[in-house]
């Protein structure tokens, strides 16, 4: 038996960057999915899958991606590396697998990256594939993009894989060479306060493919791979090139929100983690304004906690909903909580969640 544990993510800054070639700077959460691998039960010659938040497994007969039946969508994440390790020729074996996660599902913190993660890592162990950390990263990123359809950028996984206790991680999404920036929350007397708005995620999936397509138009038209290529200083020639607003907006977005990163991680290199407030919040007047990918119960908990004193504070994630992040001093926790517990209910919206988070580590395995 095999067993491995992932984590979900929360991304300090840099949303919306990753499928540009960009910098991202997420770290990895103490929840996660724990996945267990192992042979089939004798005279059985397939796949099965059980997960504890479902009520019925799945059990599949072993094929390729091309092959796959129709199956519920949360046991395309685990079946994906199955199929597509099939189609790389690899002879997979008839295994049961198991998994059981404590990451909300539907907040955005990634619930899906630490299936996917915990999954290929227990069979790269399992199966003795010793993939490397490159291997490792693509296959879990085409899992979500072919198997499961989702045309997601990247970040979510590779923090999953290599995130570290104490440090978030500068990933830079082109060459997916990453760092571990020091994240000392305790030592400054700071805390990452978290409020899961639980706002229904609206159109997500559409708007994000749609920002996506857009952001990738905008590079063709400017004549670039890939918008990580107009710096901060060019921005301004490269919105005098396009004639269309909307994509005026998502490139503003996306070249200031990569030079956020840049900014925030030359400052907790310096070891000033209290001076990336502001540029925290400057990222969310961007995803609000610019990349319009907001909604106001997500808007309401970031002026919350700005009126409650916040650092800074903004949505974390693909947006349409989901979390959002507060840099709070650990005394006013409480009280920056009791804000936006307040807000809501004076906005009718449902009651948010609240609780802290700090960088924990990427995957690792479990005794079994
Ligand atoms: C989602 C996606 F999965 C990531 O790849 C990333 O694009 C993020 O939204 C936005 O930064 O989490």
């Amino acid at each position: 038996m095999t067993v491995w544990r992932a984590p979900g993510r929360i991304n300090l800054v840099g949303e919306h960057t990753d499928y540009n070639d960009g910098f991202v700077l997420p770290f990895a959460l103490e929840v996660g999915c724990t996945a267990v691998v192992e042979p089939a039960s004798p005279g059985r010659d397939g796949w099965s899958v059980r997960s504890a938040q479902q009520a019925e497994p799945v059990v599949v007969r072993r094929s390729g991606l091309s092959a796959a039946p129709d199956v519920p969508e949360w046991s395309r994440y685990v079946l994906g590396a199955l199929w597509l390790l099939t189609d790389r020729g690899v002879d997979v074996p008839a295994l049961d697998l198991r998994v059981d996660s404590d990451v909300p599902s539907g907040a955005g913190l990634s619930s899906s990256a630490a299936l996917v993660c915990s999954v290929t890592r227990a069979l790269d162990d399992h199966l003795g594939l010793g993939l490397d950390d490159d291997a490792l990263f693509a296959l879990t990123r085409d899992v979500e993009n072919d198997a499961v359809g989702a045309p997601t950028g990247g970040m979510d996984q590779l923090v999953s894989l290599r995130g570290e206790a104490g440090h978030a991680l500068f990933c830079d999404m082109r060459s997916h060479e990453t760092r571990a920036v020091p994240l000392d929350l305790a030592g400054n007397g700071l805390a990452v306060l978290v409020a899961d708005t639980r706002a229904p995620h609206r159109h997500s999936d559409g708007e994000y493919g749609a920002r996506r397509s857009g952001c990738e138009e905008a590079a063709r038209r400017l004549g670039v791979p890939a918008l990580r290529d107009v710096t901060a200083a060019d921005l301004d020639d490269a919105l005098a090139q396009l004639n269309d607003d909307e994509l005026r907006r998502y490139v503003r977005h996306v070249v200031t929100e990569d030079d956020r990163v840049l900014s925030v991680v030359r400052l907790l290199d310096e070891g000033r983690l209290p001076d990336v407030g502001p540029l925290l919040t400057a990222s969310h007047i961007s995803m609000r304004d610019d990349f319009r990918i907001t909604v106001p119960e997500v808007d309401t908990a970031v002026d919350a906690l700005h009126e409650a004193g916040a650092l800074g504070a903004r949505m974390t994630g693909g947006g349409f909903g989901g979390c959002v992040i507060g840099l709070v001093s650990e005394q006013s926790v409480e009280s920056a909580g009791e804000a936006v517990r307040a807000a809501f209910a004076d906005a009718g919206f449902g009651e948010p969640s609240l609780f802290t988070a700090a960088p924990a580590a990427g995957a690792h395995p479990v005794a079994g």
